[in-house]
């Protein structure tokens, strides 16, 4: 037993089993169908988890990468959308808390606690492994900032409140020359296209976004000027360690869907788990599940210890989200002919699990951070 959670952190697990098998898990066909859920966003609301990394002096509940990587696991475990949803929030919003003003603080992170919805911008059409490459500009004008340009793939965007977005502000500079400002949904220029249509993960909002001249006042900018890509880059080693462990629950609810089929099917006079064809899957999927959970958490706990995480997260990643892929596909061959129909809903965690391949770092980028920082050593 390596993970050693807290009495409070083994409190807020089963709280958030609780939830997620009450409130998360019978909506998820119905997102994979209908897109996102309001009506489940206000309950996760209520429930106090959209302010589970905001400290209490601000309403939030305090928790650490800990408490926010238990959550997003046991969400995952009913509903890889809803995990997606709550993890854009925090990763947009732990940029606020770690960067922010003392007044964009007490402004903003209420807010998120109550249910306003925050979405992180930094993906374009044309710069998303290279994030450095991003195009949008900030021009500093005598009051304020003029924002032009687009991002694409931005998770909760068209049922976000606020955007944060990463532009250049002094493109000359490279990386140091990108600033991250803070967006409301209503600003005058902003466009929001059409919800895009998805493989996996449909009940998450993803669509793009376009700046036509936006005026944001002085206060728009978050954190200080030049030091976005960093801070971005931080959130997201973050966003990793729980990207992993939501592919842990991804593959923790496939591995019970098939559990449950290879006891009740029955082939040649027996329950199928009686042959080792199909048993032995589940020998491999338990252990990669438990290694998927030991390197996330490891992360998470590293991280909460106040230690750089980047190579920690991004290997947490790197095996979750291929693991993920194979033990959906695995469980899914459990099912045979029947994993094939939508009626028995192991296809749909197939198509959520691509999606983890990409979102927060392709499996590329992050062998080029764990092999770039191992080979350094
Ligand atoms: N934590 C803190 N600082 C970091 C950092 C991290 N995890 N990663 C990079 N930095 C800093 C570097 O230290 C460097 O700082 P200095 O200018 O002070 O030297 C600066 O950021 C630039 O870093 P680097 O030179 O490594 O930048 P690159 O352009 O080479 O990009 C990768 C590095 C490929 C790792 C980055 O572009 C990346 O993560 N891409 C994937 C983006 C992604 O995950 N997109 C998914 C959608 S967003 S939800």
């Amino acid at each position: 037993m390596l993970i050693q959670f807290s009495e409070e952190q083994k409190m807020l697990q089963s709280v958030a089993r609780e939830f997620t098998s009450n409130e998360i898990a019978p909506r998820d066909r119905w997102m994979d169908e209908n897109g996102f859920d309001w009506e489940l966003a206000k309950k996760i609301t209520e429930a106090g988890f959209m302010g589970a990394n905001i400290p209490e002096q601000y309403g939030g509940s305090g928790g650490g990468i800990v408490d926010n990587t238990i959550i997003a696991q046991e969400f995952a475990k009913g509903s890889a959308s809803m995990a997606t949803f709550i993890g854009a929030h925090w990763l947009a919003t732990n940029l606020i808390l770690e960067n922010g003003t003392e007044e964009q603080r007490q402004t903003y992170l209420p807010e998120a606690v109550n249910g306003k919805i925050f979405a992180f911008g930094l993906t374009e059409a044309s710069a998303g492994s290279d994030a450095a490459g991003i195009k949008s500009v900030a021009e500093e004008t005598e009051d304020g900032w003029v924002l032009n340009g687009s991002k694409a793939w931005i998770t909760n965007s068209g049922v976000a409140d606020y955007y944060i977005i990463l532009a250049l502000s002094d493109p000359e500079l490279g990386t140091r020359g990108i600033s991250a400002f803070l967006l409301p949904k209503d600003a005058e220029g902003l466009s929001i296209g059409k919800f895009e249509k998805k493989m996996g993960c449909r009940g998450s909002a993803t669509c793009e976004l376009a700046f036509d001249n936006i005026r944001l006042p002085k206060e728009a900018l978050l954190g200080q000027r030049g030091q976005g890509f960093k801070m971005a880059m931080q959130t997201l080693d973050i966003g990793r360690i729980v990207a992993g462990a939501v592919c842990a629950g991804i593959a923790e609810h496939a591995f019970e869907m098939a559990k449950k089929y290879a006891n009740e099917r029955v082939a040649f006079g027996k329950p199928i788990k009686a042959f080792q064809g199909v048993s032995f899957r589940f020998a491999d999927m338990y252990a990669e599940i438990r290694a998927m959970e030991l390197l996330s958490y490891d992360a998470a706990f590293l991280k909460d210890a106040g230690k750089r995480c980047t190579l920690e997260a991004a290997a947490a990643k790197l095996f979750a989200t291929e693991h993920c892929v194979e033990i959906c596909r695995a469980a899914q061959g459990v099912f045979g002919g029947n994993g094939y129909s939508a009626e028995y809903d192991i296809e749909r965690l197939v198509r959520d699990a691509c999606g983890w391949c990409v979102m927060e770092g392709s499996t590329e980028i992050l062998r080029m951070i764990v092999s770039g920082t191992v080979l350094a050593k």
